[in-house]
């Protein structure tokens, strides 16, 4: 059988399914045309002189390295001039990016991190571009307000795209438009989106967590309840022994989960009580949550499923507990019994 390109997907999804308007599905090639353009510099490292710092911080304080700068300045050419957003938001702006009047405005919204596991960039262990499509939601249409942050605001369940690009030993896209989540593989020889894998499970149990556990002193008591059990192993109240993974790239850690199942936290703690947690709800944790969910998996703050969280702002932060839905129910259950 011939392979399937993601063009052709793309197709068949509006084809099929009807889930793509063709603004949609072009403004997906863009995005994953992007990504391709990232996926080069990435690969280049120090020959391209692309790793290290800038000496700038983002909107959040943290330290921005040259490939964040890089990959969002490549996002925002590639999808500025091609007609379907109104505006773009991006982990490493202050502000949202309004498509210039130069250009012809379309209805959707994309947010992103550009570069995900900006800690891992400099050593050379996977990263990531993580990616969320929302349309604009007007009452009344014939208003043509200039596009706001209100505009983005909504909760996750009403992304039409969700998706990233894992730069690892190979590059996938994997991607929902929701009717399941679907792998490509870049094949470099042709420079093409090759899919590699369609209707990915997440198995519903597992044996495998993801957590950053040099933060266990500062966790609530049902996360630690919960990775106690997982730690006491046989013996313990699981009877079953766990394996742990911390890949500090979320891309990577989640990419592993839909590869053979897990559960990833990253939890509140009470390093920084005011805030929620450590990732970005909408551009870490809506897309990620709703290709888990897409998977049959399940992804919550520990009370409430993370799609129906109504943002309040651009770079809100969230809990985020995802992947295999047995776990991430037990873990949520820790809460609600504690509360
Ligand atoms: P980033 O978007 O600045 O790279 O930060 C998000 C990353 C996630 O990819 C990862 O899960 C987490 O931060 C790692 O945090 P820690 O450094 O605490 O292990
Ligand atoms: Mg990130």
């Amino acid at each position: 059988m011939s392979s399937v390109s993601l063009s052709r997907y793309l197709i068949e999804q509006q084809r099929v399914h009807g889930s793509i308007p063709p603004p949609l599905r072009l403004l997906l090639e863009v995005v994953a045309r992007a990504c391709k353009r990232i996926a080069i510099s990435v690969g280049k490292g120090a020959l391209g002189g692309v790793l290290g710092s800038v000496g700038t911080e983002n909107v959040q304080g943290e330290v921005q390295k040259k490939l964040d700068i890089i990959a969002n300045e490549v996002l925002i050419e590639a999808n500025e001039w091609g007609g379907h957003l109104a505006a773009m938001a991006s982990e490493e702006m202050d502000g949202i990016h309004p498509i210039p009047n130069r250009y012809p405005a379309g209805e959707y919204l994309l947010l992103f991190d550009p570069l995900d596991g900006s800690s891992n960039i400099d050593c050379n262990v996977s990263i990531g571009t993580i990616f969320s499509v929302l349309k604009k939601q007007r009452e009344d249409p014939s208003v043509i307000d200039p596009v706001c942050e209100a505009d983005f605001l909504q909760p996750g369940r009403q992304q039409v795209a969700a998706g990233y690009c894992l730069y690892g030993p190979q590059t996938t896209l994997v991607l929902t438009v929701g009717n399941g989540v679907a792998i490509f593989t870049l094949d470099r020889e042709q420079g093409a989106w090759v899919l590699t894998q369609d209707r990915v499970r997440i198995p519903e149990d597992t044996r495998e967590f993801a957590i950053n556990m040099s933060n266990m002193r500062h966790w609530a008591a049902p996360v630690r309840r919960y990775i106690d059990e997982c730690l006491a192993g046989k013996e313990g109240p699981r009877g079953k022994d766990f394996n742990m993974r911390w890949i500090a790239s979320m891309v990577a850690d989640v990419h592993r989960i839909l590869s053979r199942g897990g559960i990833f936290l990253y939890p509140w703690d009470k390093r920084e009580p005011d805030k929620p947690g450590k990732l970005r709800l909408m551009y870490e944790a809506n897309p990620m949550a709703w290709i888990i969910e897409q998977a049959g998996g399940a992804a919550t703050n520990g009370v409430q499923r993370i799609l129906d969280i109504q943002p309040r702002h651009l770079h809100e932060r969230v809990a985020v507990i995802l992947g295999s839905k047995n776990e991430v129910e037990r873990v949520t259950r820790y809460h609600t019994e504690a509360a």
